[in-house]
């Protein structure tokens, strides 16, 4: 049901509109704001989580952008890449191995794409730190 209704308010949008969301959710930025991500982390709203432990937990994207297309998030809100510490050294560390174990655990043998959008140029419109996988198509580079 959720699923359907974020489809049902993303058909309303056009691709501009993407950047425009990203773009509102940047200037709203800064204020400690809850993400979306945190009621996931404290499962007060539904999602298809597909791994998780003490750091971290991924989850299938509620819009995918490929046949195969998950979230790998940190349970602690770091907002976006680059406001990570150098301390984060060891969970950013903790990420990218679960983002690859649950790769494996989906069955993405051909391979598969590893994003992190960033901020208003990267397009970003959750502000909690997450790594996308995406994989089952072949991708194409460069991203739009
Ligand atoms: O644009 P960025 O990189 O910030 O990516 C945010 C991603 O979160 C998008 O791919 C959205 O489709 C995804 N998203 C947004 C929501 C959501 C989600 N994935 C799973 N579950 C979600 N819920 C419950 N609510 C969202 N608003």
């Amino acid at each position: 049901r959720l699923q359907r209704v974020y489809q049902a308010q993303r058909q309303l949008c056009t691709k501009s509109d993407e950047v425009r969301l990203a773009e509102e959710a940047s200037k709203k930025y800064g204020s400690p704001a809850q993400t979306i991500f945190s009621k996931v982390i404290d499962k007060s709203i539904p999602a298809d989580i597909i791994y998780e432990d003490e750091k971290c937990l991924a989850f299938r994207d509620v819009s995918p952008q490929a046949p195969v297309h998950f979230l790998v998030i940190p349970r602690i809100p770091i907002p976006r890449i680059s406001e990570a510490k150098d301390e984060d050294v060891e969970l950013l560390g903790h990420l990218l191995v679960i983002a690859k174990n649950v790769a494996k655990q989906e069955s993405l043998k051909e391979g598969y794409r590893v994003v992190i959008n960033d901020g208003k140029h990267g397009a970003q419109s959750v502000y909690h730190l997450h790594i996308h996988v995406l994989g089952g198509r072949q991708m194409t580079w460069p991203p739009g």
